[in-house]
């Protein structure tokens, strides 16, 4: 889960996200995460039902406006509130997995320029060192940032996401830069604290799948997946983040002004411990008579769910970890994956039938990349609840269990809440 999608309890400093959701029409539906889910009150209550669900480690985020007032001074309470929370995560039998930032960006500092400003690299690493002082013998596995695809790539191009602003080519790749500097030096703090703790960064795309079992159709597939972007249109990348991370290099014909003497070398020094991969869906692929590749847009009915850009593709849990294992070789964990369907509460059930067929069909592919040898060391379901999904607001629903949003923000284990509890219990 994250901070600003679960907790409520605005008495914090001000977000990018409070800010795009005071613009009318901003949020789809009207809603906003004013109350949300009051994950801030009742995470006992939460946390004591993922424990029921058989879970190992619970993943949440920090929120950075828990800790910088709305002029930047520090203060206690993010100190004081996540340390509660994650002892009553440690108290049930659960590992807490920490997201330093997944989009809820203090908005003093995007006055200040956001992440196309270097002041943003200092930032996180003044968050990082109080966050390592405070928690680093509590917390073992951290993530720096989640999916920059989405913050910068639909934040500052699509612009449905805060901040919603426009940036040029040339302030994409210094963005881009300073989000690598940014986890380096998150990545150097947390280790310089607890040399055992393991730190990651995570991606999320849409998994180019092969129509057919066809070995150029799987190349033009993969050179896809890790294809730079064009123009400040097209952000949606990963090769950008992970070649420097990993390789120690941008890829050919992507170099960021401001790349400066050293800095990769000092990137490429925080390479995570595993790679994170948020992967929801996938978009097919086959080759025309000249051997290009063209986009199947054919979409079957029950591929359909209630968000526009996911489709139930479960071969993307195939190919995806696939993909990413033979090019960067680094242990992966399946971070979020989840299905978005309407649910009807009747007489305290939800028969989400879609969302079990989801979740069952991607875990079957999962299985066939971990018979096939690829490393992946976990799998985490977003999302144990339903959430203020963004953009779309409170309406569309990805947990496990429902939130009644009219009735005191009660909790119902759907099915696919037992369902995925039967997984656990009987995986491997
Ligand atoms: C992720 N896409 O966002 C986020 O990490 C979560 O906070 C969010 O609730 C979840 O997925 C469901 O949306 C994404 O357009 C947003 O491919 C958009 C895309 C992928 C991930």
């Amino acid at each position: 889960m994250s901070s600003y999608q679960v907790e409520g309890a605005f008495g914090r400093s001000p977000s990018i996200w409070d800010e795009l959701s005071q613009r009318k029409g901003a949020i789809k539906d009207g809603s906003d995460a004013s109350l949300a889910d009051d994950f801030y009150h009742r995470y006992k209550e939460d946390i004591r039902l993922s424990k029921e669900l058989g879970i190992q480690d619970f993943r949440l985020s920090f929120s950075p406006t828990r800790f910088f007032d709305e002029n930047g001074n520090e203060t206690v309470e993010g100190i004081h509130f996540y340390q509660e929370v994650i002892q009553e995560i440690l108290r049930n039998g659960l590992r807490p997995v920490v997201t330093l930032y997944h989009w809820d960006l203090p908005c003093y500092l995007e006055k200040k320029g956001g992440f196309t400003s270097p002041e943003i690299v200092s930032f996180f690493t003044r968050y990082a060192e109080i966050v390592a002082e405070h928690f680093s013998s509590l917390v073992s596995s951290f993530i720096t940032f989640n999916e920059p695809q989405c913050f910068l790539g639909i934040g500052y191009q699509r612009r449905d996401h805060a901040p919603s602003t426009y940036h040029t080519f040339e302030e994409m790749k210094r963005a881009t830069h300073h989000v690598l500097l940014a986890h380096a030096h998150m990545y150097q703090v947390l280790k310089r604290a607890n040399p055992h703790c393991e730190v990651s960064f995570v991606n999320t795309m849409n998994v180019p799948l092969p129509i057919k079992d066809n070995p150029l159709l799987l190349e033009k597939c993969r050179q896809k997946l890790f294809s730079i972007p064009k123009d400040e249109t097209d952000f949606y990348s990963i090769s950008i983040y992970l070649d420097p991370l990993v390789k120690g290099y941008y890829p050919e014909g992507f170099l960021p002004d401001n790349l400066k003497e050293g800095d990769l070398e000092f990137i490429q020094k925080s390479r995570p411990d595993y790679l994170g991969l948020n992967i929801y869906t996938g978009t097919y692929f086959t080759l025309d008579e000249k051997n290009q590749l063209v986009e199947s847009s054919h979409v079957e009915k029950e591929e359909e769910s209630d968000l526009f850009w996911l489709k139930r593709r479960p071969g993307s849990l195939y190919y995806g970890p696939k993909f990413f294992y033979e090019r960067y070789r680094l242990p992966l964990v399946i971070t979020e994956n989840g299905g978005c369907y309407r649910d009807n509460l009747e007489e305290g059930q939800i028969h989400d039938a879609k969302r079990v067929l989801y979740l069952t069909s991607y875990l079957d592919s999962l299985k066939k990349a971990i018979e096939d040898h690829i490393d992946i060391r976990g799998y985490y379901y977003w999302s144990l609840l339903d959430n203020f999904e963004w953009a779309e607001g409170l309406s569309k629903r990805f947990g496990l269990l429902y939130v009644d949003y009219k009735d005191n923000l009660k909790r119902y284990r759907k099915d696919s809440f037992y369902a995925y509890q039967n997984i656990i219990k009987h995986w491997n």
